[in-house]
Parts: structure tokens; C-alpha cells; sequence
């Protein structure tokens, strides 16, 4: 299917066959505006999809291999020693966060519990990211969408993340080495909350996509929610894994420049919902 959309000259509709409603799987050769300040690689082709109408908007990740952890040696332990990793697996990532217009979906049908959001900026609830999310919790959401759309959807794992939020770039940060709120929704530079300059107008989660798309067309990697991922914690790479914490990823709306470092990593409990938790999908191709 993958080829047949490269071949195809702007757009292929093909029905599912796991369904006969009105599932879909909708594949577009996009031609993305990356970036603005033309730092970062423009026109670049995207193959994107969506496994059914309201499933959230996927990216083909290019295939590749990245050094992961702190390339700049001015990170935390956490981060080191850094290595190699290579992308065996071709995934596809959600553009954007979920967002609370697909996390409702899944609240309506009973498969997944309603969650609050925080309103300190006016934006409608349903292009914010859903937030007070456990790691618990995105389990009724993947196994809801795994059902709806006929593939296994699942979080990232660490390195998948890492090498999504640097595509391909090896600075602090993926549009270079200093920090800029016209790229990411973060907070202030000494802790804590939702400072707002530049491009940033949002003192709490703004709305997703509100930022220019990293080399590899994907938003918010940086900032707005904290990600899940699937990976236990470890207080090192390769040290031992302690699975009652899982690892969070990009940094919140309310971090420090540093936390939204493709390079930091944080941690969470397994049960506990907290404002800056959210988390976006990944399936296998
Ligand atoms: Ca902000
Ligand atoms: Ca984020």
C-alpha cells in the first residue's frame, strides 16, 4: 500500500476491508511547510495517513539511525552514556498530541474515562490536548483505537521519540541550540509556568499544531503536553528499569527550556494524572 501511495500523483482513497462503514484509510503526498525561519528543510515529501475518519493524522517516519542522549554534554545523568540507535522498525507517529476531540470519542463509546482540562487561555476544548493523562489510562485509548481503526496502536518507544523530536538534527533543540518560543509552548526560563512571548501566546496547553513541524513534519515535540512513552524508567541507559515509573517525553507548556530538549528525559507513576501528561500514538507499518 506504502508504494502504491509513492506512486500515486497527489492522492489514493482505498476502502478498508475490515469494514464496510465508513472506516477509511486516506493516503496524501503532502507537500509540508516545514518551518519558517528556513533553518529547517522546506517542501519535503510526507506520506501521511488516517486508518479511519476520526483517527488522528499519521506520519511515516523515514528510516534512519541517530546517536541518542546528550550529544552536548550538558545535560542530566539520566541522558548518558549516549549510543547509537538504529530505526529496524518503520512506524508511523500521530502529527499531533491526541487531542481531547479524539480522546472524547473514545469517552462516548465507554471505552476510556472523561478527564478535565485546564482552561487558563480560551481555546476550544477540542483542539487541546488531552491532559491528566495516566500511562494507565492511554491503555483504554490505544485498545479503543487499536479496535475502531483494525491496527495495533501503541505509544513510542524512548528511542522512537528521541529520534522523532531531533529529526535528524543533533542541537539542543531541533531548530538549533537555543531556545525559542516561536517553536515550542513552554514555560518560563526558571521554574515554573506558562510564560508566553513570541509565537507562544499560551499560558497553559495551546492548541496542537500551533508551532511550525520539525524536519519530519511532526508538531509539538517539543512542549504544549508531556508525552508518554512505553519505556520503563532507568535512572541511566542500559541501568536497571524500574516499570512503576514510565518515561515522559518534550517537556510540558510549564517546563524550563531544558525540559523540552529532545535529549531530557522525565518520569511518571503508572497511576497518576497529572496537567501536563498527555501522550500521541504510534503504529507499526
Ligand atoms: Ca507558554
Ligand atoms: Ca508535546
Amino acid at each position: 500500500m506504502i508504494a502504491k501511495a509513492a506512486q500515486a500523483t497527489d492522492y489514493a482513497l482505498e476502502n478498508c476491508s475490515h469494514s464496510s462503514s465508513a472506516f477509511y484509510r486516506r493516503i496524501r503526498l503532502n507537500r509540508l511547510a516545514v518551518g519558517q525561519s528556513g533553518k529547517q528543510p522546506n517542501n519535503q515529501t510526507q506520506i501521511t495517513f488516517s486508518d479511519c475518519a476520526l483517527c488522528p493524522e499519521m506520519v511515516i517516519l523515514p528510516a534512519g539511525s541517530f546517536d541518542q542522549g546528550d550529544l552536548k554534554g550538558a545535560g542530566d545523568e539520566d541522558e548518558r552514556p549516549v549510543f547509537t540507535v538504529v530505526m529496524s522498525t518503520r512506524i508511523a507517529m500521530a502529527r499531533t498530541e491526541v487531542t481531547y476531540r479524539q480522546w472524547d470519542q473514545c469517552v462516548r463509546v465507554g471505552r476510556c474515562e472523561a478527564l478535565p482540562e485546564e482552561t487558563g487561555d480560551a481555546i476550544k476544548r477540542v483542539e487541546r490536548p488531552v491532559q491528566n493523562v495516566s500511562w494507565n489510562d492511554t491503555r483504554d485509548f490505544l485498545a479503543w483505537l487499536t479496535d475502531v481503526s483494525g491496527h495495533a496502536y501503541r505509544l513510542a518507544t524512548e528511542s522512537e521519540f528521541e529520534y522523532a523530536a531531533r529529526a535528524g538534527t543533533k542541537t539542543r533543540f531541533s531548530w538549533g541550540d537555543e531556545p525559542s518560543r516561536d517553536y515550542a509552548n513552554y514555560g518560563t526560563d526558571v521554574c515554573c509556568g506558562g510564560h508566553a512571548e513570541g509565537m507562544d501566546k499560551w499560558f497553559s496547553p495551546g492548541p496542537v499544531g500551533s508551532f511550525p513541524a520539525n524536519a519530519f513534519g511532526l508538531r509539538d515535540m517539543a512542549g504544549n503536553v508531556q508525552e508518554w512513552v512505553e519505556d520503563c524508567w532507568s535512572e541511566s541507559y542500559g541501568g536497571p528499569v524500574n516499570c512503576e515509573f514510565r518515561v515522559l517525553r518534550g517537556g510540558s507548556w510549564s517546563s524550563v527550556p531544558k525540559m523540552i530538549r529532545p535529549a531530557n528525559r522525565d518520569k511518571g507513576p503508572l497511576d497518576v494524572r497529572l496537567p501536563y501528561y498527555g501522550f500521541r500514538v504510534v503504529r507499526d507499518l
